[in-house]
């Protein structure tokens, strides 16, 4: 029989835990148990210390051929409200990440009708021969596979080709819920779970590390989650090139999901800690405060959260669907937050290498 001892059992003993017991922390409502457990596996890896980056969101074009449900940022070339960047107004943004100290810049956008694959490649190059120390991490899965497509190269060239243009690493996105009963619901013109995967295998294969997320709180059920989490940990098994896990907390506004309900903290902060305890495989559980606001950040440090992620200073997904936090921290912010709760802060680059420990 499963119960919280026993799965605490397995914890204690770095043991993995399965599908089942997974379910069960879902369905359990004694969070703190479930907490306490991500926490110490939190602490075996990671110490005390919490990463924070300084980090710039660029957002090129809200043009997208997908227009999926949850998507409130999408929209079509016509609509009065679709943009398109500019390189020279791109290249303004990145100078002032720059001025501002950011050693990231994290590109995601729609998918254009029109941009070609030279187009991105050479927003990649201009952007890293300007700002040579910047690391570029752009381009969901989803995104790399549309290169792939307008352009018909395979896979590995798309990425290969990124790669020597100066992109660092591939974000997170993407990947919402991988099962295709919810995929088929949510985001029907996307891509499936397992083309993610593949895109993400491909991209660990050439060199290029990954972020990996889910998007939950909408139409999906917990067992959904969980197979979610399944499909990560078996290719992490398998390449080793994800380095942070970051569940995205669904915002309803002007979406076309039947669902308007946020997500609550008690959700919130299950699924983080469940994410720490089942991807036992995952050095880093990302809280994204910009989608989980700045307090159950701060408090999910202790359910198994080592990453707040940035600065972020613009941020376009989550505000276009209700979010009511603010678009920017700055470093200080962010480290007095991670102090006040009695952890180290450590700034780091995007590949988690320690620029600076604020003891
Ligand atoms: O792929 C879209 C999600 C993602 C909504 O890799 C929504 O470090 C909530 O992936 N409510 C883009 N979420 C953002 C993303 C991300 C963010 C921060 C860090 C990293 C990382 C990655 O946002 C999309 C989609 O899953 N999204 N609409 C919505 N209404
Ligand atoms: Fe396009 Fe991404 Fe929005 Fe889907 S989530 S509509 S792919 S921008």
């Amino acid at each position: 029989m499963i119960s919280i001892e026993s799965i605490r059992e397995k914890v204690l003993n770095d043991k993995r835990i399965s599908f089942e017991e997974a379910v069960f922390l879902f369905e359990t409502r004694d969070l703190l148990s479930v907490g306490e457990m991500a926490d110490s596996i939190n602490k075996k890896k990671n110490h005390d210390k919490v990463y924070f980056n300084v980090n710039r969101h660029i957002n090129p074009t809200n043009i997208c051929v997908n227009r999926c449900k949850f998507c409130a940022f999408s929209r079509d070339k016509e609509d009065n409200d679709s943009y398109e960047l500019t390189m020279e107004e791109m290249l303004k943004k990145a100078e002032e990440a720059s001025k501002q100290g950011a050693t990231e810049l994290h590109i995601v956008g729609g998918l254009h009708p029109r941009w070609t694959f030279d187009f991105y490649v050479n927003m990649v190059k201009t952007l890293k021969t300007s700002f040579p120390s910047m690391h570029i991490q752009a381009f969901t899965a989803v995104e790399i596979d549309y290169f792939s497509k307008i352009s018909e190269k395979p896979l590995d060239y798309v990425l290969k080709t990124l790669k020597d243009a100066g992109l660092g690493s591939l974000p997170g996105g993407g990947a919402e819920i991988f099962h295709p009963e919810i995929r088929e619901k949510i985001c029907p013109e996307k891509i499936t779970g397992d083309r993610w995967l593949e895109v993400m295998e491909t991209a660990h294969k050439v060199g290029l590390k990954s972020n990996a997320t889910m998007l939950y709180g909408h139409i999906e059920e917990y067992w959904h989650r969980v197979d979610h989490m399944e499909r990560l940990r078996q290719l992490q098994d398998k390449t080793g090139g994800f380095q942070a896990f970051i569940p995205l907390a669904f915002h309803p506004e002007n979406t076309k999901i039947d669902k308007k309900r946020y997500t609550t903290g008690f959700d919130d902060l299950k699924t983080l800690a469940i994410g720490r305890i089942y991807l036992d495989n995952f050095q880093h559980i990302k809280a994204f405060w910009i989608m989980l606001t700045e307090k159950v950040a701060q408090i999910s440090l202790f359910f198994g959260v080592n990453d707040l992620d940035g600065t972020v200073v613009e941020e376009k997904i989550t505000h276009s669907a209700g979010a009511k936090t603010r678009e920017s921290l700055t470093k200080e912010e962010l480290i007095s937050m991670i102090k006040e709760a009695k952890k180290i802060p450590v700034e780091r680059d995007t590949v988690y290498n320690e620029l600076r420990v604020y003891y």
